[in-house]
């Protein structure tokens, strides 16, 4: 069994001393302190496995000292309490003040030995159940991201682009404000696909995708893959103005990938078309209407000859 931290609370200084080396002396860390105010303190630093807590003592009793980290501290660490007296009106008033045991002074040593060795089995249970706890919300938090992430460009996903437009749409409708919509579609993606590889083409994706995360990823900002080879923007509190030079940014970035792409019909380089709308919602569109609106002037700026952008 491993040693346990245990926070030893006594007023006596020979007894808590003689006390402390005897728990030391059994493998335990002990911190001894000498009264209720100073076990209070020392208590959330100290990160005790077991608190022996001596009932009486002139400026706190024990079982007020217990009531007291009972309720600062609902992590339940055991408590004993010491005391000279053996009544059992006594003992089972601290059980109730939150003692989980009760050791008479002088404490016999067999009797301590065996009551640690108990206390023990309940540390280690605890610690057992904390790093279980804590592992799951490891997971949980990680889950919890790739639900809303996109695997191949870590890019938030169509689930939560989803959600944030349908979010955004009620909250510009509800305050006035003015949002702004971006769809992006890489030029001549398949030819680049066909000549360079699948990989590559992964590859050119994650680049891509790497500048919209650049470029928009502060408040009220989301950068998403719609799909394939097709990225969604939302930018909050957005107008027309400020739009076009979001695009104009935005084309911008991907040049200066120079990404090379013989097959392309436009440029030597990977470039990308975009659709743009900015607008006060209403509140009442809904998002594959949106989508659809967005596309077709998508659909506007690949007519027009590609990198470029519609508004
Ligand atoms: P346009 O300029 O009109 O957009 O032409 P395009 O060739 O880009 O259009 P199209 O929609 O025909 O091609 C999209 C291609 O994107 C086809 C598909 O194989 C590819 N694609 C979609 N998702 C992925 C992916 O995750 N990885 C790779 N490597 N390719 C993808
Ligand atoms: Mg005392
Ligand atoms: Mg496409
Ligand atoms: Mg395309």
């Amino acid at each position: 069994m491993e040693a346990m931290r245990i926070l030893l609370v006594d007023d006596v200084h020979l007894e808590r001393m003689q006390l402390a080396m005897r728990l030391q002396r059994l493998g335990h860390v002990v911190e001894a302190v000498g009264s209720g105010m100073d076990a209070i303190e020392k208590y959330p630093l100290f990160d005790p496995d077991l608190v022996l807590l001596d009932v009486s003592m002139p400026d706190m009793s024990g079982t007020e000292v217990a009531e007291q980290l009972r309720i600062k501290h609902p992590e339940w660490v055991p408590i004993i309490f010491l005391s000279g007296h053996d009544e059992p009106e006594m003992i089972a008033k601290a059980i109730d003040m939150g003692g989980d045991d009760y050791l008479v002074k002088p404490v016999n040593k067999i009797v301590l030995a065996s009551k640690l060795k108990a206390m023990q089995r309940i540390a280690h249970m605890r610690h057992q159940l904390k790093q279980a706890s804590e592992k799951l919300e490891e997971a949980n938090d990680l889950l919890s991201k790739q639900v809303n992430e996109d695997g191949l460009t870590k890019l938030a996903n169509r689930r939560y682009l989803d959600q944030k437009l349908e979010e955004f749409i009620s909250w510009h409708g509800r305050n006035n404000f003015s949002l702004t919509m971006i769809m992006i579609d890489v030029d001549h993606f398949k030819p680049y696909n066909d000549h360079y590889g699948h990989l590559e083409g992964d590859r050119c994706l994650q680049a891509v995708a790497g500048e919209l995360k650049k470029n928009f990823s502060r408040a009220g900002e989301v950068a998403a893959r719609y799909g394939g080879e097709e990225f969604v923007i939302l930018i909050s509190n957005c107008d027309k103005t400020k739009a076009v030079r979001e695009c104009e940014r935005l084309k911008a970035s991907i040049q200066q990938l120079e990404i090379p792409h013989s097959k392309s019909t436009t440029s030597d380089i990977v470039t990308v078309s975009q659709g743009m709308v900015s607008w006060v919602p209403t509140g009442l569109e809904t998002k594959e209407n949106m989508y659809e609106i967005v596309d077709k002037v998508l659909y506007k700026a690949k007519e027009q000859g590609r990198n470029r952008f519609v508004a």
